[in-house]
This record gives structure tokens, sequence and C-alpha cells, in this order.
């Protein structure tokens, strides 16, 4: 049998947790270990195969732990090195496995390297970042002068000047994130060592961060002008870069070579096309098993993130039909809607009013069908929506503080600024988990260290446990399906109805069994014309997202087609 010899991972979910969100086991209003370790039932529950802990590492904090100053220890505020040990033996004994997140473009500044680094020119570590000097013919400082022209992820500059020597330090992200120069190989062979320290205290696998900007092209060109001012996009020197599959080659060689069945590698990396993921995950080159891409997390937006218009279905699903297929032969697919830096899918792509749990359901459904990997965001499971936040003093996130500092700065209404980041911003996510109705979500005894959504006396887990047919159930039976239907795991993708404005259909085929999802992104009820329909609509259900399942309206025996109600998603299934 073909998925006898398959990785395991291929027909596996995986869940993240964002720890510092999550739960918290101690009333410092911040989640913590001991909170994930006593809600581990829960996930055990849902079904879900792996966890994903997003950065509990010590840190500044300044990117709530995507600034790590040391990369072999845990934070005091999310607990001990012994409560990690027990949450690894804790999972194995349920079965299940921990991935953990890797943050290797860049370290915090205060990381013990780039300490080391700032001190001086002379410094054995100065080559392990990027320091240049000022443009030429300018002085530090001097407006213009950072040694190129690239914006960073976190508005301003991607350089910023050290007085003490009067060099640059190149910082794709937070001036407090310095980029870390993988030219260096001592830098590498750091990396390295620290990888097989975590896999030999029983990790499972790594989540590597931007890891498709790790190798930037030497020469450091100047980007295209981009927005108003001075500033331009690097992204074509950094994204993808010269050496970016020598170094993966390379750590997988001297990290995973001989752990490969155990393990679970995914790297996230925006910009990235189809042509190169395929090169990535391709199994014969060894590098990664998947990868986060974000074309379809970019479909709804202009030029920047901030700039958003409403979803146009047919244009997601010619993104993601465009990776199903890219990825069919060889390589494969990660799935996701959410994570700690996406708004909630179901306020995104759904209705988050009316037909919250069904556009919830709805939109998992879809996801959960595609072949790939799928992975569920904290959260996610309950149908957790955006914020209510009212004031920029809710907000935490280091990425929409900054911008809104600058747009603001530049003449933008706050109001308008405001406006986009209760649609974009990445606390959207980051709010605490909603456990039940009590004060704070039950997320914590304190004062949590974001508020809480308004909306936890309705959406929690507590109120889904309790409804057989909340959002919460739907994600366990579709985590269920995964397990027992190869067809799910392992089948062809065909995409139905390219052209279709509100319906999202799809068939997957394995060995004898083909199944058809059909799925109604509107609030009206709408006909799915799929070839074959009324044969389709006589088969098996599978799974639906209405509580009456397969019911639906009394069906129209002349009508070729099978109507869907608003937000409604049926899985068929029928011999091949
Ligand atoms: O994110 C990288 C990334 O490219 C974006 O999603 C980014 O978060 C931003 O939203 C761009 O608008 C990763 C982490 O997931 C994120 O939390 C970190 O802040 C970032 O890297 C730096 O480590």
């Amino acid at each position: 049998m073909r998925q006898v010899s398959e990785p395991w991972w291929k027909s596996a979910v995986v869940y993240q947790v964002y720890p510092r969100s999550f739960a918290d086991s101690d009333g410092d209003g911040i989640g913590d270990l001991g909170g994930v370790l006593a809600r581990l039932d829960y996930l055990h529950a849902l079904g879900v195969d792996v966890l994903w802990l997003s950065p509990i590492y010590p840190s500044p904090q300044h990117d709530n732990g995507y600034d790590i100053s040391d990369y072999t220890a845990v934070d005091p505020v999310f607990g001990s090195l012994e409560q990690l040990d027990e949450l690894i033996a804790a999972l194995h004994a349920r079965g299940m496995r921990l991935v953990m997140d890797l943050v290797v473009n860049h370290t915090s500044d205060e990381h013990p390297w780039f300490v080391e680094s700032r001190s001086g020119p002379d410094s054995p570590k100065r080559d392990w970042y990027w320091w240049r000097p000022p443009r030429p013919g300018m002085r530090p400082g001097d407006p213009g002068a950072e040694p190129t022209n690239w914006r960073s992820f976190f508005s301003g500059p991607a350089w910023q000047l050290d007085e003490a020597s009067g060099e640059y330090y190149l910082h794709l992200f937070s001036h407090r994130q310095p980029d870390l120069n993988w030219e260096n190989p001592e830098v590498r062979q750091a990396v390295y060592t620290m990888m097989r320290w975590w896999l030999d205290r029983g990790v499972d696998g790594f989540r590597m961060d931007v890891i498709n900007l790790i190798s930037k092209d030497p020469a450091l060109p100047d980007g295209h002008v981009t927005g108003s001012g001075m500033l331009g996009d690097g992204s074509p020197y950094y994204v993808c870069g010269p050496r970016i599959h020598e170094f993966l080659a390379e750590m997988h060689a001297e990290v995973m070579a001989e752990r490969e069945q155990v393990l679970l590698t995914v790297g996230e990396m925006p910009g990235v096309t189809v042509e190169e993921a395929v090169l990535f995950t391709d199994p014969a080159r060894h590098e990664v098993d998947m990868v986060f891409q974000f074309e379809h997390v970019q479909i709804d937006q202009g030029d920047t993130k901030w700039d958003v218009h409403p979803l146009r279905l047919r244009e997601l699903k010619a993104s993601l039909n465009r990776w199903q297929l890219g990825l069919a032969e060889r390589g494969w697919n990660s799935l996701y809607w959410n994570n700690h830096d996406q708004p909630r899918v179901v306020s995104r792509f759904g209705d988050d009013g009316r037909y919250r749990v069904e556009s919830a359901t709805l939109l998992g459904t879809v996801l959960h069908l595609h072949r790939g990997t799928p992975y569920v965001y904290q959260g996610e499971e309950l149908g957790m929506t955006n914020t209510s936040f009212t004031s920029i003093e809710d907000f935490r996130d280091i990425e929409s503080l900054n911008h809104y500092a600058h747009e603001v700065a530049a003449g933008t209404p706050p109001d308008a600024v405001l406006a986009g980041l209760r649609t974009m911003s990445r606390d959207n996510a980051r709010t605490p988990m909603q456990w039940d109705d009590t004060e704070h979500a039950g997320f914590t005894t304190g004062t949590p260290w974001i508020p809480v959504n308004a909306n936890y006396t309705e959406v929690n887990a507590a109120a889904a446990l309790a409804d057989p047919h909340s959002v919460l159930h739907h994600y366990r039976r579709l985590i269920e399906l995964r397990h027992t239907e190869p067809a799910v795991a392992f089948g062809d993708f065909r995409m139905l109805l390219a052209d279709d404005d509100r319906i999202y259909a799809f068939t997957r085929r394995y060995e004898g069994t083909e199944l058809l999802v059909v799925a109604n992104f509107s609030a009206e009820d709408a006909e799915a014309p799929v070839p074959d329909a009324a044969a389709w609509a006589a088969s098996e259900l599978v799974l639906g997202n209405y509580p009456d399942a397969g019911g639906g309206p009394p069906s129209d025996p002349d009508a070729a087609g099978l109507t869907l109600r608003p937000w409604e998603a049926r899985v068929y299934r029928r011999p091949a």
C-alpha cells in the first residue's frame, strides 16, 4: 500500500500554540508552559498530531519572542526547561509530537553574539551580522546614508546606525532583530549545533521562521523605490537569495539526515513561488518537508497589507489550485488560514456575524480537504474572530504600533490607520484564547497582557465542547476524517467550477475512492452545478456543516445540481 511508505506528516494535523496568549498558569497575565501542559487533554481530544510551539526562548519580547537572546533555554516568563522536557514527555505519552520555532534569520540585539559583534569592528563576531559603512560620500546618520535603501518589514529603513563605530547593521525586521550573516560558516555551524541540541532533547521538528530570507546577495544592491520617500524594496536581493538551497541542504545534512523518519520541518517563506517551493520540498533534494507560502493570505491586499479589498473567491481558488497542481507530483503543501501573524479567517473570508459558525466550519472543511498538511491556529477551532479594539492603546504588536506611528507622522488621519489595524493587525490573532465565560475568558486570573475579545461569553471552548454542532466538534471530525480516509491525505486534487463566484468545489481521488467537496461562500442559497451533480447528491454524505448534515433543501429532481444553504459545506464519497 502506498500510504504505508509515505511520511507520517502527510496524514497529520498540526496545532499552533502561541504561548503568550494560550493559557496562563501563574496569574501574571501572560500565557506559559504550565498553561500548555494543563490543556494537553483538550488538544488530544481535538485529535491533532503535532503541537507547534511559537518561541519560548529567553527574549526581551520586543517581537513577542521572535527576538531571541538565548537559543538553548526557556524564558522565565514562560516557565523552565524542566517544564519543556515535561511537555515533550507528556506529548509523546499521548502519541503526539512537538515542533519548535526556529528563528535564525536574526537574533535579538541582546543575544551575546550580537553584543559581542557590536563591541567593535575588530570583534571576532563582527562578521556574524551584516555591518556596513555609510553610503559612499555620506556621513553616518545623514538622511539616506544607509548602506541600501531597503525598507524593513516593520516600517522605516532596514539599517540601524551604531553610533560607536559609525557603521550600520542590517535588520529586515525591527532594529532589535539584527540579521545573522549566513555567509559566515561559523554562524551556520552554531545554528546546527543548537538544532541538534534540541533534537537530542526530544523535539520532533522545526518551524523555521522566514527561512527563505537567510541568503542575501552580498553585493547588497538598492531596491526599486516604492511608496513615498526614499525607501525601496530589497526583496529581490534577500527572498530566496543566491545560496538559499545550498544552506538548507547543508542544514539538512548536518542536522536532519540521520533522523529523517521522525522529523517534520516546515519553512516559513514569504514571497516564495510555486516553482521555488517545488525545489524546497522535493524529497530527493533533502531541504525541508513543506513550506508556508503567503499567496492566498495576500489575495485580499493591494500594494501593502494595510490596503485591503474584499475577497474575490475566484482569485482564491485560482491561487490555491496553482499550489495544489504545482506540488502534486513533487513536494508537498502546508495548508493554513491562520497563524499568529494573520487576522482571523472567519472575519476575513467568512462572516463573523450571523453565519459565524457556518462560515468557520465551511472554511475549515475547504482547507482540510485539500491535499497537504493542515495547520490549526489556537482559537480557529472555536471560530474566534478579529478583535473588538477601539483605541490604539489596546494594540501591542510592534508591526502595528510602528505602522501607526509612521502613518500618523506622515499625516494619515489616525482613524484611517486604526481602521486598517482593526482589519489586518497581527493582534487580531493574539488576543487570549477563550476558554470559558468567566472573567478574562478563563485565560488568566491576573490582568491579560492584551485585552480579551469582547465576544468571549459566547465564543469559548467550554460552550463549544458542550455543543455537538460547534466549530470545535466540526474540526474534530475533519481531523478524524484525515486520519481515517486515505483519499483526504493522499488523493489527487481536481478543482471544479473555477469561474464560479460563490461555490468552491473540488474532488479528491485515491485508490477506488472519490470525494467531492462543495462549499457555498455566500449568505444566499446557491446551486453547485458540478458535473454529475444528481449522482453525487445521492451518494454518501461523509461530512456536512449544517446540523441536519445531508438534509438541505428538498432536492429538485429536475435541477441537475446541488443546492447549498448559506455558507454550507458538504463532503461526499463514492467508489471511483
Ligand atoms: O513572520 C514573517 C513575515 O513575513 C510576516 O508574516 C510578518 O509577520 C509581517 O506580518 C509582515 O507584514 C515571521 C513571524 O511569524 C513573525 O511573528 C515575526 O515577527 C517575523 O517573522 C520576524 O521574526
